[in-house]
């Protein structure tokens, strides 16, 4: 049976949850919650590499009990540590820890007091009232916690971008190797780059459609055959989310990609545009008259309608059509136009690598230059740095460089914004680092008047080089700070700072539309990981897709510059 990372972890952060509940030993607990992150955002396919005998890389924090547990769930799908804690402990349980703001603690309280079993039944409680009278909740948290409850049944969840990536990679490798000789590509929002997805939609094409489509079927990871037809299928994966499967002859292949690429907006467009040369376009292809004019290739699709090829992440009638039209595409930032990452964390404070494994993790995957930017000390939760935590830390960096080759790190901090915008380092100390990355993370709930003058106060500051995770949000957790972007965005460009375009698939902030608006006035923005261990760097991709998004160039990416061009800007930012 096939095993995903993905699987792994939510078996590791169930045990986690298990263990809280049972009042366990709270470094055990932490263990498998860290665990669970990890391999979360962990892209290599573990249960491959085992089984092929591959070296497996070093993962932090997983030491030889843990990986035990990996292999055993790799062969067999779960592990016993799990099916024990599953038969000692009430079985509704589990359905509410996968609510969004119901811990442990809470599970249990609201089982224990409520007698709560199912989700739905706990939407009936918080209905009736009797949720807000529990310790710590109140109307507000138990407004919440309905809300949670009804998106988690609602049919129209979206899923996250990494969750998606690794399914979709599993299932067109499998596909591909298939025996129906398939030509399979990933199409909708997907492909569009969107930061969430409501399904997958797959095209492909194959002489043997129906042997494809039964190998779709019996796909391991597949909960649910929804349909199954001679050209066309829908399944429902184990974790929830629905794939659509539509198979095409070879001659239409781009004109399917194409059409179930959309968005749908994108689509309705360019079918007015055909018309209006006396074309038709659907999925099978390009018509004049009856006859089939074009269709292979997406790009014999666009040049029937005197287009040059469009980048998917543009599809979204935001002007790509009329910028074709004028040859006028922006020239877009790909993941091999990154020369560094401006945002990096260690075990200085809640990174889980050390200067020097980042360092190497990042040259590795071709980077000349990271900037080391651990949190600063009023974070607490992160055992962020102090004065003297960050000197000795400039001093590190500095041996260490002296000792690399083929990589540099930059010093900098990702320092708290106060509530009153300063700092909570001296200035003589901030003047020492490369960079000064400003982040907000405490009274994330000022009124919008508040927390823009709060960062825009922040950037005058004459060491402020960039705004990180500008608009605070956490996708499917927690909304955008009240805040007015417009005015921070004007401001950085009158100030002549930088934005962020945070990579981790639960930010992605920047997003599309910010980007748009920060090249629109010039801004220029760093695509960075915020690594927080050796194998967060894979995250960047998911930043340079909302960079694409926005239409995002090469030119007006920060660290898509050399380090002398770095260098230079960073120091002109220096007010
Ligand atoms: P999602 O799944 O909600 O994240 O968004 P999409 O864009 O993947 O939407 P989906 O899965 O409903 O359909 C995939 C693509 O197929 C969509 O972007 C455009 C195309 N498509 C589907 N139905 C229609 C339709 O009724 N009209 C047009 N023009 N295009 C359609
Ligand atoms: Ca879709
Ligand atoms: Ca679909």
């Amino acid at each position: 049976m096939l095993v995903h990372n993905s699987d792994i972890a939510e078996i590791f952060s169930e045990i986690a949850d298990m263990l809280e509940i049972q009042d366990a030993n709270p470094f055990r607990v932490r263990a498998y919650r860290n665990a669970a992150r990890l391999l979360q955002s962990y892209a290599p396919n573990l249960q491959t590499m085992l089984q092929q005998g591959q070296p497996v890389p070093h993962l932090p924090g997983i030491g030889t009990d843990l990986m035990g547990k990996i292999r055993e769930i790799a062969d067999h799908g779960t592990c016993a540590l799990r099916d024990q804690l599953r038969r000692e402990l009430p079985p509704g349980l589990r359905q509410l820890l996968a609510v969004p703001g119901i811990g442990p603690r809470r599970a249990k309280l609201l089982h224990e007091v409520l007698g709560v079993d199912s989700l739905e039944q706990l939407a009936d409680a918080c209905r009736e009232g009797t949720v807000a009278g529990l310790r710590g909740m109140g109307t507000r948290g138990q407004q919440r916690i309905l809300q949670a409850v009804e998106d988690r049944l609602s049919k129209s969840r979206r899923f996250g971008i990494a969750l998606a990536t690794e399914l979709a990679d599993t299932l067109v490798r499998h596909l591909r190797a298939s025996d129906a000789q398939a030509k399979v590509e990933v199409a909708g929002s997907f492909r569009r780059g969107r930061e969430t997805v409501g399904d997958l939609d797959l095209v492909a094409s194959s002489s043997r459609p129906t042997a494809l489509i039964a190998a779709f079927a019996a796909f391991d990871g597949v909960g649910q055959v929804l349909a199954k037809g001679s050209t066309r299928a829908s399944v429902v994966l184990r974790q929830g989310i629905q794939v659509d499967l539509r198979v095409v002859a070879p001659v239409s292949f781009g004109a399917a990609l194409h059409y179930f690429t959309g968005s749908r907006e994108h689509n309705i467009a360019l079918r007015g545009l055909a018309r209006r040369n006396g074309l038709k376009i659907n999925e099978y292809g390009v018509f004049s008259a009856e006859e089939r004019i074009a269709g292979e290739t997406e790009a014999s699709v666009f040049k029937a309608v005197g287009l040059p090829w469009i980048a998917p992440e543009l599809r979204e009638n935001r002007g790509e059509i009329e910028a074709a039209q004028q040859e006028q595409l922006p020239d877009l930032v790909q993941l091999s136009d990154l020369k560094g990452d401006l945002h990096v964390h260690t075990r200085s404070s809640d990174g889980r690598n050390s200067l020097r494994e980042m360092a190497l993790a990042a040259q590795q995957r071709g980077l000349d230059y990271i900037a080391i930017t651990d949190h600063s000390s009023s974070l607490a939760v992160a055992g962020g740095l102090d004065a003297d935590g960050l000197a000795r830390q400039i001093d590190d960096i500095d041996a260490l460089n002296a000792e690399l080759h083929g990589i540099v790190l930059l010093k900098g901090i990702e320092a708290e914004i106060r509530v009153d915008g300063s700092f909570d380092l001296p200035d003589d100390l901030l003047r020492r680092l490369d960079l000064v990355v400003g982040a907000v993370h405490s009274k994330m709930d000022l009124p919008s008047e508040r927390q823009t003058a709060r960062i825009l106060k922040a950037m005058d500051h004459p060491c402020f080089t960039l705004l990180a995770h500008p608009s605070g949000r956490l996708l499917g957790e927690r909304e955008p700070y009240a805040l007015d972007m417009n005015r921070v965005i004007r401001h950085a460009r009158e100030r002549g700072c930088f934005l962020e375009v945070n990579s981790q698939p639960s930010r992605l902030d920047l997003n599309d539309q910010y980007c748009m608006q920060a090249r629109r006035e010039g801004v220029m923005v760093a695509i960075d990981s915020d690594a927080h261990s050796v194998l967060d760097f894979d995250n960047l991709r998911f930043g340079i897709a909302q960079a694409r998004r926005g239409w995002t160039g090469p030119d007006n990416v920060l660290n898509a510059r050399s380090l002398t061009a770095l260098r230079k800007l960073l120091l002109k930012a220096r007010g």
